[in-house]
């Protein structure tokens, strides 16, 4: 069943091309910065609000965290969780992801068994999708215990985006890690399009205006970023990206 959270990113999606999210690793930041950048972001033009990080952080700071942010910036809080740990009853919706390229079972479908029952009691809006890393990987590929698939392998990673949609993921996620030196190269993000019907998000690593243009004008319909608003001119450099993917998809 598709959720108000869902409708309203398809929605954007449908009106603007492509569409920028912001994600807020909740590890890194204190309650009251979260919700500056979360405001700050949002009149840079950013869509949504994503919080996760690769690592832990205690639930109760994840709580905070999601509370803040959601009653500044007034947009959809979607929770991005590397684990069980990283779900919160405060925020609107939750990724129901599963890592397509994990060796381990835990993150193909383990996790997603312990933590189910907990979106259902919190009422959260389950979004399904496919998280593929690439790549380096950083981070989340080495605590995913996933093979990242090489820049050099793009029908690789076409493949894997396939079989997610087949098996009903509603978005696929193209995942560089963050802070990837390279972000994933328009050619992956070309071969992945032209074969899945759902839209594609694509992150890590972006952190120019160009870069951004690059991945929208390749057919990423949603991007994230998170490195660019642990800096200050968290505004500025939401509307560069912006800009990026607005000429980049126009
Ligand atoms: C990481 O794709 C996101 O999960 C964003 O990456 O922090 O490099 O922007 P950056």
């Amino acid at each position: 069943m598709v959720g108000r959270v869902e409708k309203y990113l398809l929605e954007k999606i449908k009106s603007e091309n492509s569409i920028h999210i912001t994600l807020i690793d909740p590890e890194k930041v204190t309650a009251s910065q979260a919700s500056a950048v979360a405001a700050k972001a949002k009149l840079g033009g950013t869509s949504a609000i994503m919080i996760g990080g690769s690592t832990f952080t205690s639930t109760k700071h994840l709580d905070t965290v999601v509370k803040a942010v959601k009653r500044t910036a007034k947009l959809p809080v979607i929770l991005f969780p590397n684990n069980v740990t990283g779900i919160s009853r405060y925020a609107d919706a939750i990724w129901f992801m599963s890592l397509l390229n994990s060796v381990d079972p835990y993150f193909l479908v383990g996790a997603q068994i312990l933590g189910a029952p907990m979106v259902k009691k919190y009422r959260l809006e389950p979004i399904p999708m496919g998280y593929i890393i690439v790549g380096d990987g950083g981070t989340a590929g080495v605590v995913g215990k996933a093979v990242p698939i090489p820049y050099n392998k793009p029908e690789l990673a076409a493949a894997h985006a396939l079989a997610g949609q087949y098996l009903g993921m509603r978005f696929i996620y193209l995942e560089a890690g963050s802070g990837a030196r390279k972000p994933v190269p328009s050619g992956m993000i070309r071969a992945v399009k032209s074969y899945i019907d759902v839209p594609l998000i694509v992150g890590g690593g972006i952190k120019t205006r160009k870069q951004a243009l690059t991945a929208a004008a390749a057919g990423a319909d949603i991007i994230v970023t998170g490195n660019i608003v642990e800096n200050a001119e968290v505004k500025d450099k939401v509307s560069e990206i912006i800009k990026g993917i607005k000429s980049g998809r126009l």
